[in-house]
C-alpha cells in the first residue's frame, strides 16, 4: 500500500480494480485459511479484506446483510430455526436477531480470526454475536451440514468467492445439504455473485440449485464496494417463492431500525435487466 491505496485485484474481476484510500492499518495477520486485513478507509469506515477481496465496509454493509436476511426470512411464514453460513463479521446475525420469533441460530464460519478481528474492529457488524440465541461453530459449511436433515426453517449462505476456502459452496454436492437440511417450507439464500461479472458462477449455482428447489430466484443488491457495485442473493425455496415479496406483514418495529430493505425492494430486487433474465432463464 506504498500509495496510501487499497486496490481490489482479483481472477474473478480482471482489468478492473476497486480502490479505497487508507486512513490507517489496523489489523494485519495471515489465518489458517486467508489473508486476513483490516484497515480504517478515508470515506468508507472501517474496511474487512480476506485474501485481497472486500469482505465488508461500515458504510455499506447494511445493503448485503439486510437482503441476505430478511428476504429470506421474510419470504417464509414462520422461521425459527435459523443457520449463517460463513458470516463472520456478525453482520447478517446481527439482522437475524431482530426477528423476535426466531427461536435458535446457528452460525457456521470457516475462520474462526475473522470473527475476532471483527469483535475487536468491527462492532457495528459483531453485535450480532451478542444475542443469547446465537450458538457459533468453527468448520466448513459444507462438513456442518452432513447429518443436519430437515433442521433449519432458512440457512442464509454468506460466503466469500469461489477461489478459496469457500470453494465447497459452490458445489452442486453443496446443494443437495442445503435442500437436505431445511424443512418442507424452507428457504436457503446464498451468495449469489455480480451478474456483470460471474455469468458462468451464477449459471451453474443455477443449474445446480434447480435440481433440488422448486424456486430458484436471484435478487439484485446494490453496492458501492463490491466488484461492479453490485451483488446478487441466490433465493433457493421448497416453499414459497422469495420473488412474490414478503410473505407475511413485516413488523414496523423491525422495518423503522433498517436501512435498505423494504418490502417494496423485496419484491423490485427480483426484476431484472433483459440479459441477466436471459442468463438466468
Ligand atoms: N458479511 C461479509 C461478507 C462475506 S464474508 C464471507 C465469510 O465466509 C468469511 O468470513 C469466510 O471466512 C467465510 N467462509 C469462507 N468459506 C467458508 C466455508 N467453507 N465454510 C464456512 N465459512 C466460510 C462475503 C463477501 C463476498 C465478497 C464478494 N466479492
Amino acid at each position: 500500500f506504498s500509495s496510501g491505496w487499497f486496490s481490489e485485484f482479483g481472477s474473478l474481476w480482471p482489468g478492473q480494480a476497486m480502490s479505497l484510500e487508507i486512513e490507517e492499518v489496523l489489523f494485519r495477520g495471515r489465518s489458517k485459511f486467508q489473508d486476513v486485513l483490516v484497515f480504517k478507509s478515508k470515506t468508507y469506515g472501517t474496511v474487512l479484506v480476506l485474501d485481497g477481496v472486500i469482505q465488508c465496509t461500515e458504510r455499506d454493509e447494511f445493503a448485503y446483510q439486510e437482503m441476505m436476511a430478511h428476504v429470506a426470512l421474510m419470504s417464509h411464514p414462520t422461521p425459527r430455526r435459523v443457520l449463517v453460513i460463513g458470516g463472520g463479521d456478525g453482520g447478517v446475525l446481527r439482522e437475524v436477531v431482530r426477528h423476535a420469533d426466531v427461536e435458535e441460530i446457528h452460525i457456521c464460519e470457516i475462520d474462526e480470526m475473522v470473527i475476532t478481528v471483527s469483535k475487536k474492529y468491527l462492532r457495528q457488524l459483531s453485535v450480532g454475536f451478542d444475542d443469547p440465541r446465537v450458538q457459533v461453530h468453527i468448520q466448513d459449511g459444507a462438513k456442518f451440514l452432513l447429518e443436519k436433515k430437515g433442521q433449519f426453517d432458512v440457512v442464509i449462505v454468506d460466503s466469500s468467492d469461489p477461489v478459496g476456502p469457500a470453494e465447497s459452496l459452490y458445489r452442486e454436492d453443496f446443494y443437495q445439504l442445503l435442500s437436505d437440511c431445511i424443512t418442507p417450507q424452507g428457504i436457503a439464500a446464498t451468495q449469489g455473485e455480480c451478474m456483470w461479472l460471474h455469468k458462468e458462477v451464477i449459471t451453474s449455482v443455477k443449474a445446480a440449485a434447480s435440481k433440488h428447489f422448486r424456486h430458484v430466484e436471484y435478487g439484485m443488491i446494490s453496492i458501492p464496494t463490491y466488484p461492479s457495485g453490485m451483488i446478487g442473493v441466490m433465493c433457493c425455496s421448497k416453499g414459497n417463492s422469495c420473488a412474490a415479496g414478503p410473505a407475511r406483514q413485516v413488523d414496523n418495529a423491525i422495518l423503522s431500525q433498517l436501512q435498505y430493505y423494504t418490502p417494496e425492494i423485496h419484491k423490485a430486487a427480483f426484476v431484472l435487466p433483459g440479459f441477466a433474465r436471459k442468463m438466468l432463464q
